[in-house]
């Protein structure tokens, strides 16, 4: 069966959650907390970076080379279109959201103090009791020091806000009057987005922006009712 190492938290990792789910591939979860990453996750891969699944003594980093294997080992339904410019777009859409989006998420989730009061515990969830203790002290400064060194961490609230608008009006764009991102059928764009997306919507920021756009809201329920585990 297919191991998932994961940080349940991570959009990444619910990513991959969705695309097996939708494909109906049972597997096993092994949980990882964050604060392993220099030590269990360089073991699982050299990346030092989660998602990463095991197949049959295979194993494989980053969830778009995971999404792309299982979209072979696993062909329905399919989440890749067929037309070589949905494809692209499909493509496009996934970098944009794994490579810029997720850095929105972080920031607001947690570079903001009042959004961050919330989901510290989610972060820490498996992590020992002694650093629990720690992590409100420590983890601040991490996550700080990263988005501001990434860019998105050094705009002032308002700018950020701003971005994330036109970020979701964009996604708005895409889906229109219709269902799905690109073409007429679930695909690995929509899970993409929507992981991002479902975090950003976490802060109090995202919620009342997503909020403010009702096809994104609905758009969202779409993807998130069709990529539930199949009963
Ligand atoms: N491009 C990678 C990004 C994965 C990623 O950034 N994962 C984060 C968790 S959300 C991680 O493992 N961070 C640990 C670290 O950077 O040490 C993917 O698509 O899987």
């Amino acid at each position: 069966m297919i191991v998932l190492h994961q940080f349940e938290i991570s959009p990444f990792c619910d990513k991959v959650r969705r695309i097996l789910h939708v494909k109906g591939v049972p597997y096993q979860v092994h949980e990882i907390p964050p604060s392993r990453s220099f030590t269990d996750v360089r073991r699982v891969n050299r990346i030092g970076k989660l998602p990463t699944i095991e197949d049959d003594g295979r194993r494989v980093a980053d969830s778009t080379d995971i999404a792309y294997y299982l979209e072979e080992r696993f062909p329905e339904p399919p989440l890749m279109p067929r037309h070589p410019l949905e494809r692209a777009l499909v493509h496009v859409l996934e970098d944009w959201a794994d490579e810029s989006l997720y850095f929105y998420e972080m920031t607001l989730r947690f570079a903001l103090p009042h959004n961050r009061r919330r989901w510290l515990p989610q972060l820490t969830k498996y992590e020992s009791a002694w650093f629990q203790r720690v992590a409100p002290f420590l983890l601040p400064l991490v996550f700080r020091r990263t988005v501001r060194s990434q860019g998105i961490g050094r705009k002032p609230v308002d700018m950020l806000v701003a971005d994330v608008e036109r970020h979701v009006g964009a996604i708005d764009g895409l889906v229109g009057d219709g269902e799905w991102l690109v073409g007429s059928a679930l695909t690995l764009a929509d899970i993409a987005v929507f992981a991002q997306l479902f975090c950003i919507r976490g802060s109090d920021e995202g919620a009342q922006i997503v909020g403010a756009h009702p096809r994104v809201a609905a758009w969202m329920e779409r993807v998130d009712a069709a990529t539930q585990p199949r009963a």
